[in-house]
């Protein structure tokens, strides 16, 4: 641990840009093509320090208000911090942390929504391709909105279930109806504190009201309705997105894949579905399947039509159908410098701008899908729902007549690794307990008996101001090192796969001897791949399902159990983290931490939700330092729960039995 954090410390004095050696080639052939990337942009622009801590109000045009920190500490320098209307820096720093909330919330209902319209018009019969793959699921769900399962056939239910889903999002009064899948005394914790989430929409909507200039100007309140709009996402957008998807397309089951820009193939047909709604991806697999198409592209003087995925659509494609990834957020851009990309079909969420100005230094089309998201320049096909076969025809076919334009040979990097992916909680719960007995009991019995020391959950982006997938790997190795079973998503998914962290031999050679010896006995990895961001929602489920087996508490903040995002750059995260820690889980960020020009708003976030809500927020930069802190919260979990002794005597065991392999 010396040796790392000596080479770290190295390291910070002329930071690496990536450790993803794929990467690293196609930014070093961008330098020799003269491209400019993400990368150099970040070198030329540093972030605002006054804006980076939060402490910069822009909500009216007296403003802008900065407010940096004071040089001298104290209650009077504080005081002193207010914008021109009065508001103090708390207001102000609470302020903007929930607007990244509201985004990041808005961002994935908003998904969500998309998804539960198509959901119904599907029911309905009105989309040709799509309908239901998995009816259990649908019954589930159907139960869950208290549908008459017994008197329905499965058209009739799914029709009722689209219909109440879809009101989820406008719904005025009374709680959201999945928040009720939370174990029952979080959900008491949410109703005593007046945080129960009532329509998604609304949540969002009342956190851009009270943050107008001149409504809520408590920090408290402010934060309150942040957690009410966190957790709007997290167990209603987010959660039903992940459901009508599985509905829709099948719930993942695991399935063996291959990531990283080694995927793109110089012989075919190069095409990246890049973004996050499963919607188009879906029919894009069906297309690039199809044999007219593939004639096509053999026409064209190529050998096939090789299809690959980029950030959250690579995930769903990747558990659905093991198509390969091409890499995650901060590879967007390198994937075109191979120059054999010959389209980059791409819908809402992720998408730099900059891939048009790249790919205008290759061949390589830009295609945007959604009417949400265009970019100025790129060609647009959109995305007809009601006929999505036709639109992915179209795009494919434009992929294919893109083939000849190539500019000579280009270059592809040869790292590519496997991968296993697919843990839905489902799977995890037939995995451990078997088809006939599903159940977490294993899994509990293992945390009590102490060979699994805890539950992590990492998640998140790429964040160009630290080195691209650094972070989440030092991190994750550390935890399963000391026997911490890691779920995973997002970015933080893919930078695992990329360094074998996702296939059952990454057991024996990187997790401690406590958590190899499970992992080898059901045959996973230490690191269970979930899916992309909206998928977060299936930990939520997972952890729920882990309090209902029994013996870990009667909650999600009695698990010993912890979520971190040590490359988080979007909105997006800042949302999950603040439904993490209203669920009960302490939840660390790392890189920069949005609201670190506020003393009292900080201490607030890291120390007095934790009273309230019993999960609460911290920061910590240091990859190593992160892995230590979140070990030292469920070794206190642990303790609470009175099983600290079992890990001792496994640990003696452990060390009596190397002993006597030694003798
Ligand atoms: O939604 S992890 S960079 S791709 S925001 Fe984006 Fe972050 Fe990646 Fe998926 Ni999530």
């Amino acid at each position: 641990m010396a040796d790392e954090k000596k080479k770290l410390k190295e390291e910070k004095v002329k930071p690496l840009l990536t450790v993803c050696d794929a990467s690293q080639e196609m930014i070093d052939k961008a330098k020799t093509d003269g491209v400019s990337l993400v990368f150099d942009r970040a070198e030329a622009m540093k972030p605002c320090p006054i804006g980076a801590e939060g402490s910069c109000c822009k909500n009216c045009s007296m403003g802008p208000c900065r407010l940096p920190a004071p040089k001298k500490k104290g209650e009077g320098e504080e005081k002193k911090r207010v914008g021109v209307c009065g508001a103090t820096i708390e207001t102000i720093t609470a302020r903007n942390f929930i607007r990244m909330i509201a985004g990041g919330a808005a961002a994935h209902s908003d998904h969500g929504r998309g998804v539960a319209e198509v959901f119904l018009a599907a029911a309905k019969g009105e989309i040709p391709g799509y309908g239901v793959k998995d009816e259990q699921k649908l019954y589930q769900l159907a139960m869950d909105f208290g549908v008459d399962v017994e008197n329905l056939d499965t058209q009739e239910i799914a029709v009722k279930v689209g219909e109440l889903a879809l009101a989820e999002w406008g719904k005025q009064e009374g709680e959201l109806v999945m928040a009720k899948r939370a174990p029952l005394k979080r959900q008491e914790v949410w109703r005593k504190l007046g945080v129960f989430p009532r329509g998604i929409d609304r949540e969002i909507v009342e956190i851009m009201h009270r943050t107008h200039m001149g409504v809520d100007q408590d920090y408290k309140n402010l934060i309150a309705q942040g957690t009410r709009a966190a957790l709007a996402d997290g167990w209603g957008g987010s959660l039903l997105a992940t459901d009508l998807q599985d509905i829709l397309f099948g719930t993942p089951v695991p399935v063996r894949g291959s990531i990283n820009l080694g995927v793109l193939k110089d012989d075919e047909v190069n095409i990246i579905v890049h973004g996050h709604e499963p919607l188009l991806s879906e029919m894009i697999v069906v297309a690039s399947q199809e044999p007219e198409l593939i004639k096509l592209a053999k026409s064209k003087g190529a050998k096939g039509i090789n299809l690959a995925g980029m950030c959250c659509t690579a995930n769903e494609i990747l558990m659905r159908h093991g198509i390969p990834i091409a890499g995650n957020f901060l590879q967007q851009e390198l994937a075109i410098v191979t120059g054999v990309l010959d389209a980059m079909i791409v819908d809402v969420q992720c998408e730099m701008q900059s891939i048009h100005d790249v790919a205008q230094c290759y061949h390589t089309e830009i295609i945007t899908t959604s009417p949400k998201a265009k970019i100025s320049g790129a060609r647009h096909i959109e995305f007809e729902e009601h006929n999505p076969i036709a639109t992915a025809k179209e795009i494919v076919t434009a992929a294919i007549e893109n083939y000849p334009r190539r500019k000579g040979q280009g270059k592809i990097p040869s790292q590519k690794c496997d991968t296993v992916v697919g843990f839905s909680h489902e799977t995890i719960n037939y995995l451990l307990g078997g088809m006939f007995r599903a159940s977490y009991k294993p899994l509990n019995d293992n945390i009590i008996g102490g060979r699994i020391r805890g539950i992590a959950g990492v998640v998140g982006c790429n964040n160009v101001r630290t080195t691209h997938d650094q972070a989440h790997l030092t991190l994750i190795k550390e935890l399963i090192k000391n026997d911490v079973i890691v779920l995973t998503t997002g970015c933080a998914a893919m930078a695992c796969g990329k360094a074998g962290l996702l296939l059952p031999e990454a057991a024996a050679k990187y997790a401690g001897s406590g958590l190899a010896e499970v992992c080898e006995t059901v045959g996973i990895p230490p690191v269970l791949h979930m899916g992309s961001c909206v998928d977060n929602s299936r930990i939520l489920i997972a952890a729920s399902a882990v309090v209902k087996e029994g013996g870990l508490g009667d909650d999600i903040s009695d698990l010993p159990a912890a979520g971190a995002a040590p490359e988080w750059m979007s909105e997006k995260a800042v949302s999950i983290g603040h439904y993490f820690v209203a669920s009960g889980v302490y939840t660390v960020f790392g890189t920069t931490f949005p609201t670190t020009g506020c003393e009292v708003l900080t201490n607030y976030l890291f120390k007095g939700l934790e009273a309230e809500l019993g999960g609460m927020w911290d920061f910590v930069e240091d990859p190593l330092e992160m892995a230590q802190k979140m070990i030292a919260h469920i070794d206190k979990k642990r303790k609470a729960l009175g099983l600290d002794k079992a890990r001792e005597r496994v640990l003696y065991d452990m060390a009596m039995r190397r002993e006597m392999e030694a003798v």
